[in-house]
């Protein structure tokens, strides 16, 4: 037997929505910019462009592009008939990854330089951050009942734990040189990228990991925490940047 697991409409219409929404997200971001001077216009470009690499991410996904069918068989333990099976194919959407690799790193480079983190923290917690997005792909098209599927994502789970140590440990240690307004508002936007961040591997596991979830919800759940991990973030991130001069960077 042979259990498809594909997008529907609903799916569907969901890409489409987050598509515009990013789109939106991106038009005013960049309209925000203009009204500082070039020179603080940092956080402004770099949560722009990780709007614009959604958007094109969700633009992909919407008309059919960055997927593949992933095949896996399971079996069905049985003791009368030897040897039953059900083949899964699940449409499992890669252009999220390349949308990942490269805007986690850009949302860890704003908090990083909102927290002030010296260059060798920085690096480390970026490059964390691209080995846990890469092994989370490798896991994602690992086979169903080999181990590497749950090693490669066990592996991506220890790189998140350096992450969140660098912006608990690290990150707090620095706000705090900034003075008490910057680490506050650190604490509350880092805290908040931590919730949000740790649905994804949950999702991952429930849908990708264990099939238990339709294609189309893992889209929704995904789509929910995107705008909240990026629109939402970034909207609060420029805003109170506006507000507060004590957040700004020299570079
Ligand atoms: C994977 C699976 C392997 C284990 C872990 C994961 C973590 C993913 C995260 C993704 C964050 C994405 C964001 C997107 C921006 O909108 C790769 C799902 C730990 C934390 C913030």
């Amino acid at each position: 037997p042979i259990e498809k697991q594909f997008v529907g409409e609903d799916g569907k219409r969901t890409l489409w929505v987050v598509f515009v929404l990013m789109v939106i997200a991106s038009a005013a971001f960049a309209a925000m910019s203009w009204r500082v001077p070039v020179a603080k216009r940092l956080y402004h470009v770099i949560t722009t462009i990780i709007t614009i690499i959604a958007a094109i991410s969700y633009f992909a996904m919407a008309t059919g592009h960055g997927t593949a069918i992933h095949h896996i068989r399971i079996r069905h333990q049985n003791d009368h008939v030897p040897d039953t099976y059900t083949d899964v194919q699940r449409q499992v959407f890669w252009a999220r990854y390349v949308d990942w690799s490269l805007t986690t790193p850009l949302l860890l480079l704003d908090l990083s330089l909102l927290a002030g983190l010296n260059g060798a923290h920085m690096l480390m917690a970026i490059v964390a951050d691209v080995i846990m997005i890469l092994t989370g792909l490798f896991a994602a098209f690992g086979s169903e009942g080999t181990p590497q599927k749950w090693g490669w994502y066990a592996i991506a789970c220890i790189a998140y734990l350096v992450i969140i140590w660098h912006l608990v440990i690290n990150g707090r240690a620095q706000a705090k040189v900034k003075g008490d307004k910057v680490a506050s508002f650190f604490v509350a936007i880092a805290g908040f990228t931590l919730v949000v961040w740790t649905a994804y591997p949950i999702i991952w596991g429930i849908a990708d990991g264990s099939r238990k979830m339709s294609v189309d919800g893992e889209i929704i759940a995904y789509a929910v925490l995107d705008i909240l991990a990026k629109p939402v973030f970034g909207a609060w991130l420029l805003i109170t940047h506006a507000r507060m001069p004590e957040t700004n960077v020299d570079l």
